[in-house]
């Protein structure tokens, strides 16, 4: 898991994480409560299995300057780096793919 900044607009930042026990595992948000508490899971997009290994996903804030909290993973099947651009609602639809070579790195955040 990861944190990702706020991409829901409510000013908390979001907990993102892949839940990989399943065979199409899925990315996911736990959203903070006014207390602080966490709510429930709640799935994204599934078909992360490419970015499910340990330490190949991280929250990086907001990379394109619009608000929104962005993700960025390695592609373990082909060593590229991907952006998520968070969309507001909760959701990453616009996605950026760069250059090789990155599949031995781990993402801390
Ligand atoms: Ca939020
Ligand atoms: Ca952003």
């Amino acid at each position: 898991m990861t944190g990702a900044g706020d991409n829901t607009g409510d000013g908390r930042a979001d907990l993102v994480g892949i839940n990989d026990g399943s065979d199409d595992p899925c990315l996911g948000s736990f959203q903070f409560t006014d207390s602080g508490g966490l709510g429930a899971f709640t799935e994204i997009e599934c078909g992360w299995g490419p970015y499910a290994a340990a330490r190949k996903v991280a929250g990086m804030g907001d990379l394109d300057g619009d608000g929104n909290g962005d993700l960025v993973a390695v592609d373990t099947t082909n060593g590229r780096l991907r952006y998520w651009f968070g969309d507001g609602q909760g959701g990453y639809g616009r996605t950026f793919t760069w250059g090789s070579g990155f599949a031995g790195y781990e993402l801390a955040s």
